[in-house]
Protein backbone atom coordinates (compact mmCIF):
# COMPACT_ATOMS: atom_id res chain seq x y z
CA UNK A 1 0.00 0.00 0.00
CA UNK A 2 2.87 2.31 0.78
CA UNK A 3 4.94 1.24 -2.10
CA UNK A 4 1.74 2.43 -4.43
CA UNK A 5 1.41 5.83 -2.98
CA UNK A 6 5.88 6.05 -3.61
CA UNK A 7 4.73 5.32 -6.94
CA UNK A 8 2.15 7.29 -7.24
CA UNK A 9 4.20 10.44 -6.25
CA UNK A 10 6.95 9.33 -8.55
CA UNK A 11 4.87 9.15 -11.39
CA UNK A 12 3.33 12.79 -10.58
CA UNK A 13 6.77 14.04 -10.43
CA UNK A 14 8.11 12.63 -13.34
CA UNK A 15 4.64 14.50 -15.07
CA UNK A 16 5.38 17.77 -13.70
CA UNK A 17 9.09 17.66 -15.10
CA UNK A 18 8.13 17.14 -18.45
CA UNK A 19 5.28 19.58 -18.42
CA UNK A 20 6.75 22.43 -16.49
CA UNK A 21 7.59 25.80 -17.62
CA UNK A 22 10.92 26.04 -19.55
CA UNK A 23 13.47 28.87 -20.55
CA UNK A 24 14.91 28.57 -24.23
CA UNK A 25 17.85 30.56 -25.52
CA UNK A 26 17.91 30.84 -29.30
CA UNK A 27 21.49 32.44 -30.61
CA UNK A 28 20.07 34.50 -33.60
CA UNK A 29 22.18 35.59 -36.37
CA UNK A 30 21.45 38.89 -38.70
CA UNK A 31 20.41 41.05 -35.34
CA UNK A 32 21.35 44.31 -36.51
CA UNK A 33 19.52 47.32 -34.88
CA UNK A 34 16.77 48.09 -32.48
CA UNK A 35 14.08 47.36 -35.21
CA UNK A 36 15.71 43.61 -35.77
CA UNK A 37 14.63 43.82 -31.68
CA UNK A 38 11.34 44.97 -31.66
CA UNK A 39 10.56 42.78 -34.51
CA UNK A 40 12.10 39.66 -32.83
CA UNK A 41 9.78 40.52 -29.43
CA UNK A 42 7.13 41.18 -31.61
CA UNK A 43 6.88 37.78 -33.05
CA UNK A 44 7.11 35.95 -29.86
CA UNK A 45 4.70 38.24 -27.66
CA UNK A 46 2.46 36.78 -30.13
CA UNK A 47 3.53 32.93 -29.64
CA UNK A 48 0.91 30.66 -27.55
CA UNK A 49 2.74 29.37 -25.35
CA UNK A 50 5.35 32.20 -24.41
CA UNK A 51 5.03 33.90 -21.14
CA UNK A 52 8.05 36.29 -21.43
CA UNK A 53 10.23 37.41 -23.93
CA UNK A 54 13.59 38.63 -24.09
CA UNK A 55 15.75 40.12 -26.80
CA UNK A 56 19.25 41.25 -26.51
CA UNK A 57 21.08 42.81 -30.01
CA UNK A 58 24.45 42.37 -28.06
CA UNK A 59 24.51 39.32 -26.79
CA UNK A 60 22.34 38.21 -30.24
CA UNK A 61 20.19 36.06 -28.01
CA UNK A 62 16.36 35.77 -27.65
CA UNK A 63 15.63 34.61 -24.15
CA UNK A 64 11.91 32.75 -24.15
CA UNK A 65 9.90 31.95 -20.53
CA UNK A 66 7.61 29.35 -21.76
CA UNK A 67 4.67 27.85 -20.25
CA UNK A 68 3.77 24.61 -19.52
CA UNK A 69 2.60 23.99 -22.89
CA UNK A 70 5.77 25.10 -24.27
CA UNK A 71 6.04 26.02 -27.89
CA UNK A 72 8.65 23.05 -30.10
CA UNK A 73 11.77 24.26 -31.06
CA UNK A 74 10.94 24.04 -34.60
CA UNK A 75 7.73 26.22 -34.40
CA UNK A 76 10.14 28.73 -32.81
CA UNK A 77 13.14 28.30 -35.05
CA UNK A 78 10.54 28.79 -37.94
CA UNK A 79 8.92 32.18 -36.23
CA UNK A 80 12.42 33.21 -36.39
CA UNK A 81 13.23 32.66 -40.01
CA UNK A 82 9.77 33.86 -41.14
CA UNK A 83 10.89 37.46 -39.19
CA UNK A 84 13.93 37.01 -40.77
CA UNK A 85 17.29 35.86 -39.39
CA UNK A 86 18.70 32.54 -38.52
CA UNK A 87 18.78 31.08 -34.87
CA UNK A 88 22.00 29.61 -34.94
CA UNK A 89 21.62 27.26 -31.71
CA UNK A 90 18.58 26.57 -29.47
CA UNK A 91 19.42 26.00 -25.49
CA UNK A 92 16.36 25.15 -23.63
CA UNK A 93 17.41 25.20 -20.11
CA UNK A 94 14.91 23.32 -16.89
CA UNK A 95 13.62 26.07 -14.95
CA UNK A 96 15.54 24.73 -11.62
CA UNK A 97 18.39 25.52 -13.54
CA UNK A 98 18.50 29.06 -14.58
CA UNK A 99 20.83 31.34 -13.50
CA UNK A 100 19.28 34.66 -12.13
CA UNK A 101 21.73 37.03 -13.58
CA UNK A 102 19.74 40.19 -12.70
CU1 LIG B 1 17.55 45.90 -37.69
Amino acid sequence: MKKGLLLALFAILAFAQLASAKTIEIDVHGMTCALCVDSLNRTFAEMAGVSKVEVSMKMKKVRLETEAESPSIEKIKQAILNAGFTPTKVTVLADENVNQSH
